[in-house]
C-alpha cells in the first residue's frame, strides 16, 4: 500500500513537471484536455483545408470578374486571359485608368460580338459591363481607347 503511494506520487509529479513543460502550450490552446485540444487541432486543419479551397477556387463557378485597368491605372485587362464554362457570366469591372471600354472584335461563329460588347466608355471604378457567354470557342477583345498600346484579352469558353 505504501509502495503504491509513493509510485502515484512519483507518477503525479512526473505529470506536474510535464504539464509544466507543456503548460504553455495548452493554455495557448485555451484547452486542459487532450480531446478539446485535438478537436481545436482539427478545426484549424478544416478551416486551413477551407482556405486552401478557396484559394484553389477564388471564385463560383458561375461568375468571373476581369478589372478594367489595372489597380494602377495601366492600360490592361486583369487577368488578360481567362477560360470559363459555358453559360458563366464575365463581369467586366471599371478599375482605374479610363476611359475604357470593351469591344469584342473575335467571337465563336454565331455569336453577335456587338452584342456583347460596351462601347459606351466606362469612367468610373466600379462600373460594370456583365456577358454571360454560352457559346464555346474563343473571344477576343479590346479597349478602343487603348488598342494602340496593347489593351486586349481573350476568353476561352470550353
Ligand atoms: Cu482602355
Amino acid at each position: 500500500m505504501k509502495k503504491q503511494k509513493s509510485k502515484r506520487r512519483v507518477l503525479g509529479l512526473m505529470c506536474d513537471s510535464k504539464q509544466a513543460l507543456l503548460g504553455p502550450y495548452i493554455s495557448a490552446l485555451g484547452a486542459t484536455d487532450r480531446r478539446v485540444a485535438s478537436l481545436k487541432s482539427a478545426v484549424v486543419c478544416c478551416s486551413f483545408a477551407v482556405l486552401l479551397a478557396s484559394l484553389a477556387f477564388p471564385r463560383s463557378a458561375d461568375a468571373a470578374t476581369v478589372k478594367v485597368g489595372s489597380d494602377s491605372g495601366a492600360p490592361v485587362f486583369v487577368p488578360d486571359t481567362l477560360t470559363v464554362k459555358p453559360g458563366e457570366t464575365v463581369d467586366f469591372v471599371g478599375n482605374a485608368g479610363f476611359p475604357h471600354n470593351v469591344v469584342f472584335d473575335s467571337v465563336p461563329p454565331g455569336v453577335d460580338a456587338k452584342s456583347i460588347s460596351r462601347y459606351e466608355p466606362m469612367s468610373t471604378h466600379g462600373d460594370t459591363h456583365s456577358v454571360r457567354l454560352t457559346t464555346p470557342g474563343e473571344y477576343s477583345y479590346h479597349c478602343a481607347a487603348h488598342q494602340a498600346v496593347g489593351m486586349a484579352g481573350k476568353i476561352t469558353v470550353q
